[in-house]
């Protein structure tokens, strides 16, 4: 059964959408509906802000946008929505993406943008799910055993090492 659409997952250009598929298939194995756009904040203005105007009365909840370079994407739909934005900064060639982080995290007082990691499109959909999971008691679940699986990963991993030699 599919789900109620609740976060936008929108990035800058299809080029970005390797990294920002990692958003799309986290919010999915965590049951949390999801559309991707791909929208401009320099090449489609004003798709992108019409987009994020009506996005409340859409249903969408969270908005995840990713972008790359001059990445302005994720603050211009800030600037257009009182919707939680979470930015993913993505890589370039430039100082390995800082040109993109320092694009999306560096947001005037008033307009706040939630920066993940350079690439980080998984901990941007797992933001927007524990965002989601205030007020959704199942989803809460769902996150509580994806960390006991974090903690289950590491252990095996240290137990794999264990005993050996330094
Ligand atoms: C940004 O420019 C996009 O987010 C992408 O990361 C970068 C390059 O876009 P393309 O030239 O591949 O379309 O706006």
């Amino acid at each position: 059964m599919s789900q109620p659409v609740r976060v936008a997952v929108v990035m800058g250009s299809d080029s970005d959408y390797p990294v920002m598929k990692e958003a799309a298939d986290t919010l999915a194995s965590l049951g949390i509906g999801c559309s991707l756009h791909v929208l401009s904040a320099h090449r489609t203005p004003e798709l992108a802000a019409d987009f994020a105007r009506q996005a409340r009365q859409q249903g969408l909840q969270v908005i995840i946008a990713g972008a790359g370079g001059a990445a302005h994407l994720a603050g211009m739909l800030a600037a257009h929505t009182i919707l939680p934005v979470i930015g993913v900064p993505l890589g370039t060639k430039l100082a390995g993406g800082l040109d993109s982080l320092l694009s999306t995290v560096q947001m005037p007082p008033g307009v706040p943008v939630a920066t993940v990691a350079v690439d980080g499109a998984r901990n941007a959909a797992l933001l927007a799910a524990q965002m989601l999971a205030l007020s959704d008691s199942d989803l809460a679940d769902r996150l509580t055993q994806y960390k006991e699986e974090l903690a289950r990963e590491v252990a095996a991993k240290a137990a794999r090492l264990a005993g050996g030699e330094c």
